[in-house]
């Protein structure tokens, strides 16, 4: 391209432009803007960088924006397919379920097999190593995820707490017998148990308490952390969403990473628009 008959090599002219933006005919920033991050962002990062280095005890919560990059879709996204005319926090309800458990079963079995297809994200991976080096460094690493796809084990996080449950245990809705279901799809739906009732997905529902061990650990962790992060999540479903509130009113620095604005961005000290898939790997490195 251009730059043979300049006679230097691409690398070093790279290093030489690193950071500036050179402008193509069409406008574009030819040194491949995908990856420029915009000296507002970077700035950011390099706070964020701070924060992680002074902080002692971190507590990472995260909603459906961290997997939309491994291809699930989130709440916010529209339902396609036969799911398109159903509202997702309708049929993430115990009504819903009572109304017609093979419908519910249904789109649960649909969401089991779409997270068999993904795989974790950097953004994934990034959380996971982030857990290795605190912990190596005897510091405190609480991760805490609204989401139910287990993508967070997958790359490798031990022991997240999952505040709403997962898609791949079910559990009989009436002697209580709770297993790990890996078959996809189901034979029939809902599934049923040995006992004869039928099988609910363990999930929380809409309208559902959430479970106490778990709830009380994330509010533990809000409460005792000197760093909050708040990742891919709408900050719209309580109680998860009251836990940065949670974390600053106890001291704790917060920052929130999101494509877009939430009502929890004005609320934290430092909020970054972008992908975590991408970002989460850059704050990651030099700290
Ligand atoms: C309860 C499991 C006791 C099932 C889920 C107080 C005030 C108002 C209402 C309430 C309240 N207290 C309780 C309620 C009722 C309700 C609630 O909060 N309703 C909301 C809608 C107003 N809460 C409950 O019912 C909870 N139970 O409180 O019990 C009680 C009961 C009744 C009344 C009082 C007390 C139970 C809530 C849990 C429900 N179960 N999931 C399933 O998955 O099927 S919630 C589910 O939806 C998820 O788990 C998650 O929590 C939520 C979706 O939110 P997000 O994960 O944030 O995803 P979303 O799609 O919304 O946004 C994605 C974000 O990512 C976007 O901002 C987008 O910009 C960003 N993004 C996208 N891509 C990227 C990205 N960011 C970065 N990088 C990217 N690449
Ligand atoms: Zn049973």
């Amino acid at each position: 391209m251009q730059l043979r008959f300049l006679g230097v090599r691409k690398t070093e002219l790279e290093t030489a432009l690193k950071g500036r933006e050179i402008k193509g005919e069409d406008g574009r920033d030819v040194m491949g803007s995908r990856d420029q991050i915009d000296t507002g962002t970077q700035k950011q990062i390099n706070e964020v960088r701070g924060f992680l280095r002074a902080c002692d005890s971190l507590t990472v919560l995260t909603g459906a924006g961290v997997s939309a990059e491994s291809g699930i879709p989130t709440f916010r996204d529209a339902q396609t397919g036969l799911w398109a005319r159903y509202d997702p926090m309708e049929l993430a309800t115990p009504e819903a379920f009572a109304r017609d458990p093979a419908l519910v079963s249904r789109w649960y079995d649909e969401r089991r097999g779409k997270c068999a297809d993904c795989r974790p994200n950097p953004g994934h991976l990034a959380l996971a190593q982030l857990q290795q080096r605190f912990e190596a460094a005897g510091r405190r690493f609480t991760l805490i995820t609204q989401n139910v796809d287990r993508l967070h084990q997958q790359a490798g996080s031990r022991d997240p707490v999952e505040l709403h449950g997962t898609l791949w245990l079910w559990r009989c809705t009436s002697c209580g017998e709770e297993r790990e279901e890996r078959e996809i799809p189901f034979p029939d739906h809902p599934p049923r148990c040995a006992c004869g009732s039928i099988r609910r997905p363990g999930v929380v529902w809409f309208g559902e308490s959430l479970p106490e061990a778990a709830l009380a650990a994330a509010w533990q962790a809000a409460e005792s952390c000197e760093l909050f992060m708040s990742l891919g999540t709408s900050s719209l479903v309580e109680p998860a969403a009251s836990l940065a509130r949670v974390a600053a009113n106890a001291g704790a620095k917060t920052v929130e990473i999101n494509l877009k604005r939430t009502p929890l961005s004005t609320r934290v000290d430092i909020s970054i628009a972008g992908a975590t898939g991408e970002l989460l790997p850059q704050i990651l490195t030099e700290t």
